[in-house]
């Protein structure tokens, strides 16, 4: 399954954290990290009165399920210090699956796609840079496309 990822951190070191995050996504079972984006340094979007953010995207390709890869997301981020926080609050990383194939699941743990992506330039403008076409499997946009309606 080709999955789309979303990584950010505003905490301590947060180039390093990006790096260390997507070098245990790549260690994974099954998994080839196919596709990074370049790394942007953005504005807290949500909850402001933070520090700035850097995010990037990746594209993997895994034989992991959506439930088995959304664990070993939340692996990653405990490994790498994340504390259970604030909504929209300050993390030393956070990694979204924003697409899985094209897959819709609706459970109460798990939104794929990821409920804010459409909405959201740090997410979007990563995915632009490594796949501007994928579209999104239920506003059936693509990613361009979404990109384009936020700036008018
Ligand atoms: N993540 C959030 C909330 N706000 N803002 C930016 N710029 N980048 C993020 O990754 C981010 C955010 C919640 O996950
Ligand atoms: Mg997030
Ligand atoms: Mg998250």
């Amino acid at each position: 399954m080709l999955v789309w990822l979303s990584l950010g951190s505003n905490l301590g070191a947060r180039d390093n954290n990006l790096k260390t995050a997507l070098r245990l996504l790549e260690e994974l079972p099954d998994t080839i990290l196919q596709k990074i984006s370049s790394i942007a340094e953005t504005e807290p979007w949500g909850y402001t009165r933070q520090p700035q953010f850097l995010n990037c995207a990746a594209r993997i390709e895994t034989s992991l399920s959506a439930e088995e890869l959304l664990r070993a997301c939340q692996n990653i981020e405990r490994q790498l210090g994340r504390e259970r926080d604030v909504r929209w609050g300050p993390r030393t990383i956070d990694i979204d699956i924003i697409f899985y194939g094209d897959f819709v699941i609706q459970q109460d743990h798990m939104k794929i796609p990821h409920i804010h992506a459409h909405e959201r330039r740090f997410v979007l403008e990563p995915l632009q840079e490594i796949d501007p076409d994928i579209l999104h499997p239920v506003l059936k946009m693509t990613v361009s496309q979404l990109l384009k309606r936020l700036d008018s």
